[in-house]
């Protein structure tokens, strides 16, 4: 887009007043807000229907990612990015004498998604429009989002995120692309003709889908790709009653808000069908308008299974060719493998989903045949190759259940991990069976992050000094950033680096003076701890640190730095323990914080209702990455990748991705510790780990313990006990005291590190220049590669060997 501030100053004033009726001086910043987009859309109309028109090509193969979470964060500041107009925009507002970036404030944050694997798939979608490849995001409208975390006497309270209160600018509506989705009631199969069955369905309550289209807009290449988001509805023509309909508007009214219990499961797998039978006749539909039959299919469509949430894809693939293409099951076989492919993104049992045959057969009966009928032909294959118990074992159906990721397997030509240790253990552990029957169907993507939003637009000190420095060329290729490696004894940059740091670190400082009253001193070195609050994530093994210290410091000791934890994490509304160590953590920040003798030296500010849009606050004031997971735990991380790309320094179990950022960084640009993933599985394998007799045997680890029970702490009295009980009593499950003194050692060295100024901005050039390889971009390239078959228009191309 070519535009000059001035005109792009008129035309906000002009719209502002088309739009509202209102002068942009007595407008709101609701109302400059809805300008701005108003504009965005008009500028990207012809874009989205000339892409949308290209992908319609019957030749051209597209991408459907379904997943039942996307995070995409706020929008207008990356579609301007995208279109060129970031600059021009602001240019254009200062000159009205308006901020954009509070203008970009008001925009609200869907919180379609829990974390990460929600974050990965709106990442891929930048990243798909970023490379000019033809993908289509799935997901649900949730009219609730993930609750908004409050603090009540540091106890988290879960408020609605009522997100949708004022509308979503970006979002259209098309009715006339609705579907019907049928739930319940009984099948009869007749026979039409020789060897083929017409399912009649009876009874059935059937709920509408209707799509809400928002656009995903391509960095600077004319691309604009769809997210497609879809909502339960009443069918227009039902005599339904109050209930009944509420039973169908439930299905999209919230996002499940539990990844850890088994609560509301029966409303979680009418939302996978649900999910999947909408965006599934969808693109069946939209194919047919330009094939005149089915057979190829998988030629033209990739289907992305994102986990195992919309796995009943299998099923519902194989229904719509058997009951309404009327294949027979061998030609609806081979197209439904060919089309769909699988991403795994955690070995946690509890995550695996499997369902009970009473609730799933009631639910979706002619699903439920069709899977056993999958069952039964693989039985009827592999035992005679593989015998009765390794068949028992990997069946779709057994014990009672359903079980998602065995059928995702099975109806997959391709499934994949999500880092390199994560995919060695999916084949060595939670696949193995299926790695050794299948081994070409499996293979490793990384997980990505996207620059754009979390340099470009997040951190625009860091984007800045990088353009005097090494030009711009990182911007559209991220591997650029390795030119960087030129200015690592160059004082004058290293220098800059650390101001630009220290200027992000004063904007977090303002953030946190506001959010939570603390006053911090961005002298401070600001170590960062920001996921989900999850057990294996160990943000107890920070707490037991800061404990230490605490004690350490009240001993008085020096120990030469002054630290600042910063942590943001929302648990599960039903995960008790997590609830608890949020107390924990908030109890210790009072405790600290209003110790006078100590918050010169040590403070902690957790900041309420961590989500995308916090974490571009934090990220860029970021000097240590917290990565701290139990190796072997964590699938990938992405906030590491973000972190490490900010400059961050990182802190880290050998885990996930941490792994490959090591590999990247080199030894010495990283702090790793702690025991490995195989340390791990022979202690678990031997049964050999006693933390009762560790801590014990340990007179650190007993003060830092005793803290939690005697009292010292005020306000944990239940919840101190409690996880004191879970270390000691319980033996410890994510060897948080094995790990102990490994993490304060390695907290140590950074301390020391962090008072030679050059050497740490040489450590945080390191991360940046290397962080390019973690771009999602790539990474949706290696899936359209390896896995999808699809190519991009615009392609990032990897000049050497990373
Ligand atoms: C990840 C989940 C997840 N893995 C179940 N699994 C959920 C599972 O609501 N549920 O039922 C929700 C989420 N999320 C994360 O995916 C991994 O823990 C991260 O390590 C990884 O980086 C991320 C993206 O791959």
């Amino acid at each position: 887009m070519q535009i000059t501030p001035d005109k792009f100053a008129q035309a906000f004033e002009d719209e502002v007043m088309r739009s509202f009726a209102t002068s942009l001086r007595s407008a709101t910043p609701d109302q400059q807000f809805v300008a701005l987009a108003n504009m965005v859309k008009r500028y990207n109309a012809k874009d989205w229907a000339a892409t949308k028109q290209a992908y319609d090509q019957p030749t051209r193969k597209q991408v459907y990612y379904f997943s039942i979470e996307f995070l995409p964060g706020r929008f207008l500041g990356d579609y301007l990015l995208n279109l060129g107009l970031l600059d021009t925009a602001r240019e254009a507002l200062t000159q009205l004498g308006l901020n954009l970036e509070d203008v970009l404030a008001v925009e609200v944050d869907p919180g379609l998604g829990n974390g990460g694997l929600g974050r990965l798939a709106s990442a891929f979608m930048d990243a798909m429009a970023a490379v000019g490849m033809a993908g289509n995001g799935n997901g649900l409208r949730y009219r609730y989002g993930l609750f908004q975390q409050d603090f009540v006497n540091g106890y988290q309270v879960e408020l609605p995120d009522d997100w949708l209160r004022n509308g979503y600018v970006w979002e259209t509506r098309k009715e006339n692309r609705a579907v019907s989705v049928k739930f319940g009631g009984w099948v009869e199969l007749q026979p039409v003709r020789q060897g083929y069955l017409q399912a009649r369905y009876h009874d059935t309550e059937d709920v509408l889908a209707v799509p809400y289209d928002v656009p995903m807009i391509g960095y600077r290449n004319g691309v604009v790709n769809t997210l497609r988001l879809w909502q339960a509805e009443v069918p227009t023509t039902s005599m339904m009653t109050g209930t009944q309909r509420e039973e169908i508007t439930d299905i999209t009214r919230g996002l499940y808000p539990d990844d850890s219990t088994e609560e509301g499961r029966r409303l979680r797998l009418r939302q996978e069908y649900f999910l999947v039978s909408a965006g599934i006749q969808s693109i069946v539909r939209n194919y047919r308008r330009t094939h005149v039959d089915l057979f190829d299919f998988a030629k033209h469509v990739a289907i992305h299974i994102n986990d195992t949430h919309p796995a009943v894809a299998v099923a519902e693939l194989m229904r719509i060719l058997l009951d309404d293409a009327h294949m027979s099951w061998q030609q609806a076989w081979s197209i439904t493998v060919q089309t769909l492919s699988y991403t795994n993104h955690t070995l946690l049992q509890e995550a695996l989903e499997k369902w009970s045959i009473p609730l799933f057969a009631s639910l979706l009966p002619r699903i439920y045949q069709i899977i056993q009928e999958i069952d039964r032909r693989f039985r009827e294959k592999y035992v005679p190759l593989r015998g009765e118990a390794f068949v028992n074992r990997i069946a779709p159906l057994g014990d009672g259940q359903v079980r998602m990721a065995y059928l995702a397997v099975l109806g997959s030509h391709a499934i994949n991990g999500v880092a390199k240790l994560h995919t060695t253990l999916l084949e060595s552990s939670v696949l193995r069976d299926w790695y050794q029957l299948f081994p070409e169907r499996f293979s490793n993507q990384t997980n990505g992050i996207t620059p754009r939003r979390w340099i470009q637009t997040a951190d625009q000190p860091l984007s800045d000094l990088l353009d005097q420095t090494i030009g711009d060329a990182w911007r559209t290729n991220p591997l650029a950033l390795r030119s960087l490696h030129q200015y690592q004894d160059d004082d004058a940059f290293l220098t800059a680096l650390n101001q630009t740091k220290h200027a992000n670190k004063q904007h977090l400082a303002a953030m946190i003076q506001h959010s939570l009253g603390l006053v911090v001193d961005p002298n401070a070195i600001f170590d960062v701890q920001i996921k989900r609050l999850h057990a294996y994530k160990r943000q107890l093994l920070n707490v037991l640190g800061l404990i230490d210290r605490y004690q350490r410091l009240k001993a008085g000791e020096d120990l030469g730095v002054k630290r600042v934890h910063i942590f943001g994490a929302k648990a599960a509304p039903g995960y008790y323990y997590a609830k608890e160590i949020i107390k924990l953590i908030n109890a210790l920040a009072d405790q600290i914080n209003h110790d006078p003798s100590i918050n010169q030296q040590l403070q902690i500010a957790f900041l309420p209702n961590y989500g995308v849009s916090m974490a571009e606050q934090i990220i860029p004031a970021a000097d240590v990455s917290e990565q701290i997971s139990l190796a072997g735990m964590e699938a990938s991380g992405t906030s590491n990748m973000k972190l490490m790309a900010a400059g961050a320094v990182t802190l880290a179990t050998l885990d996930g991705a941490n792994i490959e950022i090591r590999d990247a960084v080199g030894p010495d640009a990283i702090v790793t510790f702690g025991l490995t993933a195989d340390e791990v599985a022979a202690h678990q394998r031997q049964q050999d780990y006693d933390a009762r007799a560790l801590a014990a045997s340990d007179p650190v680890l007993t003060r830092v313990l005793s803290a939690l029970v005697d009292g010292s702490i005020p306000g944990i009295e239940s919840v101190g006990r409690d996880i004191y009980d879970s270390l000691i009593r319980y033996n410890d499950d994510y060897f948080v005291l094995a790990d102990f003194h490994a993490y304060q050692a390695a907290q140590k060295r950074i301390d020391l590190l962090y008072q030679e100024p050059l050497n740490w901005a040489r450590m945080a050039l390191a991360s940046i220049a290397e962080s390019g390889r973690f771009s999602a971009d790539f990474t949706v390239q290696g899936y359209g590669n390896q896995i999808w078959s699809v190519a991009p228009t615009h392609p990032l191309v990897k000049d050497d060997d990373v």
